[in-house]
């Protein structure tokens, strides 16, 4: 018995020995500058230069402007009342809420039945060049959300480019559209856009339905949109994956834009957030009390980061 607890206690000094060196060797082996673990350290981006990731329990006014009809009017393509109360945050999210009003409002030539909100961040925030991304839950469910329509896009100063990063819209959808874009989003970048619909020269992306309906459905919960724009190539993703190349001359098989990087295009950009409601652009008929749109519908979005262009 004796001889058998010593065996037993060699074997635990043993063990014990092993242990430690497969700590030491597990320290050691750790690289000298141990990786970040900020996932939002990108390889070849590194960290962002800009970020809010709604951590607090209100808009930070240092990044965003929140639009109100009283400050900024309403928007002239949809029936929704901009107010800073649709838009808060909470719980690591900032949201804009789409809600049917009681008492409709007539403001910018048109009754409107809905509060909504809109965020921007022409005031702080314009860049020419880099990487932004957004992630986000979007409402646009289903046989729901007729009329929903949130996006997340740049526009430039005083430049008639503007790049929809993420535009969806509801379903049932208030006019016929081909391709289907239920549970789906669109990229589309537009030269000379002038307000409300003057010359347009678009580009459109879309995030069709062999895309998106498996496994790159919007509706399944939260995702991510980016965009790489630099001198050289214009680069989309949705959730990771590469959706969109374009290049000014098309070289090796990508998406020829040459107007991207002209005169339109040549100036800073500044982020934009909202979520409309209908669009009598495409459809004459308003939809009030529309049985089909779920109310309130959120836009919630948990981060939007940019990255500045890496120095060569
Ligand atoms: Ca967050």
């Amino acid at each position: 018995m004796v001889s058998c607890s010593d065996d037993s206690g060699a074997w635990h000094m043993k063990s014990a020995v092993i242990a430690v060196a497969a700590m030491l060797f597990a320290l050691l082996t750790v690289p000298a500058s141990a990786p970040h673990d900020d996932p939002a350290d990108v390889p070849g981006w590194g960290l962002p230069a800009w970020r809010d990731e709604f951590s607090g329990d209100s808009v930070d006014p240092e990044k965003w402007t929140v639009w109100d009809r009283s400050t900024h009017g309403n928007f002239s393509f949809d029936w929704g009342d901009l107010s800073e109360q649709a838009v808060s945050v909470q719980d690591g999210m900032l949201r804009i809420r789409l809600s049917q009003l009681d008492t409709p409002v007539y403001s910018g030539g048109r009754e409107r039945g809905w509060r909504t909100g809109a965020l921007d961040t022409q005031a702080t925030h314009n860049e020419r060049w880099g990487r932004w991304e957004i992630r986000a839950k979007i409402p646009t469910t289903a046989g729901d959300s007729s009329g929903v329509w949130p996006a997340f896009w740049l526009r430039n100063a005083p430049a008639l480019g503007e790049i929809d990063i993420l535009e969806s819209w509801g379903d049932p959808p208030q006019r016929p559209r081909s391709p289907d874009l239920t549970e789906t989003s669109t990229l589309t970048l537009h030269e000379r856009t002038v307000a409300p619909h003057g010359e347009r020269a678009a580009w459109t992306y879309e995030h069709g339905v062999a895309e998106l309906s498996a496994p790159y459905t919007t509706a399944s919960g939260f995702h991510t949109w980016t965009i790489e724009y630099t001198p050289a190539e214009f680069k989309a993703f949705f959730d990771g994956v590469l959706v969109a190349h374009a290049t000014p001359d098309g070289a090796d098989g990508t998406t020829a834009l040459p107007w991207v990087w002209g005169e339109t295009f040549d100036s800073p950009w500044y982020m934009r957030l909202n979520l409309a409601m209908g669009d009598p652009y495409w459809t004459p008929d308003p939809v009030p009390g529309n049985p089909h749109s779920v109310m309130p519908a959120d836009f919630l979005i948990d981060y939007v980061r940019y990255w500045a262009l890496p120095e060569p």
